[in-house]
């Protein structure tokens, strides 16, 4: 799963005078084919800031800066769509516009985001996240944090099936980075099997993430070899899904696990 940003300080000028250009549009176009051709099968789409302390945005704002992306590449590329939003509105626009998934950080706990998924009839990714963007990271607490976000899921799962949301529809991501200290990261990294034994596919996202930061005290643009091990990590331990900035690295990272893998096949 590659990332597309389409907020401003991702891509475009940062300012606060941003508006869709021709060029942002074609930026994005132009880094969702790379990832295509680099072997994505799905491209997350997100229009809110989700890093620690962003703040919010309007659902217009979002709506505006995510539903052209979907569209070109809908018509353009041949993959699935992610629309990364909380926003039950958004969710029903970017289904009718081509989306294939809805990637939800807040796991459809939004008012109206249950009804709302369930109408798209679109598989769901429910992610755990402690807190809001704003202030998650300040003091993350927990007893158990393998077992709290695993029960968190198992919670939100059976909201999903009351509306009429089927198992079959949904997938499971622990929401690393989202209200987790760097030990509750690593704590859940090594737990994913406990995750994984839930029996639904398990998304995960640490490309680029500050754990990296933190325990290497790299930036962000320094970040990919790390990323890479931690791909290759969460794969051994039962992540279907690798949500990525860098494809085309990732892919050869997880296809040398792979070979491996299948060594008892040759
Ligand atoms: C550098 C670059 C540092 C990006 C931090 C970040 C996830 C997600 C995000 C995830 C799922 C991010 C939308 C955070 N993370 N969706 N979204 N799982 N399902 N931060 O882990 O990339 S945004």
């Amino acid at each position: 799963m590659g990332v597309i940003n389409t907020t401003p300080d991702s891509f475009s000028d940062g300012g606060t005078l941003y508006r869709h250009s021709r060029l942002d549009l074609d930026s994005a176009m132009a880094r969702a084919r790379e990832m295509v051709l680099a072997g994505a099968a799905i491209l997350d789409v997100g229009g809110e800031s989700t890093r620690p302390g962003a703040e919010p945005v309007s659902v217009q704002e979002e709506m505006d800066r995510v539903l052209p992306v979907v569209e070109r590449i809908a018509a353009e590329l041949e993959v699935v769509i992610s629309v990364d939003t909380s926003s039950p509105a958004l969710m029903r626009a970017a289904a009718a516009s081509g989306a294939g998934l809805i990637n939800d950080v807040r796991a459809l706990t939004r008012s109206g985001a249950l009804q709302a998924a369930a109408a798209t009839g679109l598989p769901v990714c429910l992610m755990h996240m402690q807190g809001e963007p704003a202030g998650m990271q300040l003091a993350p607490q927990y007893v158990d944090v393998v077992t709290e976000v695993r029960d968190f899921l198992i919670n939100r799962v059976a909201a999903c099936e009351r509306l009429g949301i089927v198992r079959e529809r949904l997938l499971l991501d622990p929401g690393f980075g989202f209200g987790k200290s760097v030990a509750h990261n690593l704590q859940l990294l090594n737990g994913l099997p406990d995750l994984a034994s839930l029996g639904l596919p398990l998304v995960v996202g640490l490309s680029r993430k500050s754990i990296i930061g933190k325990l290497l005290g790299r930036d962000v643009e320094q970040r990919l070899p790390a990323s890479l091990a931690l791909a290759v990590m969460a794969v051994e331990r039962g992540a279907a899904i690798v949500r990525t900035h860098d494809v085309e690295a990732t892919a050869d990272a997880v296809a040398m696990w792979s070979a491996l893998q299948e060594l008892g096949t040759r």
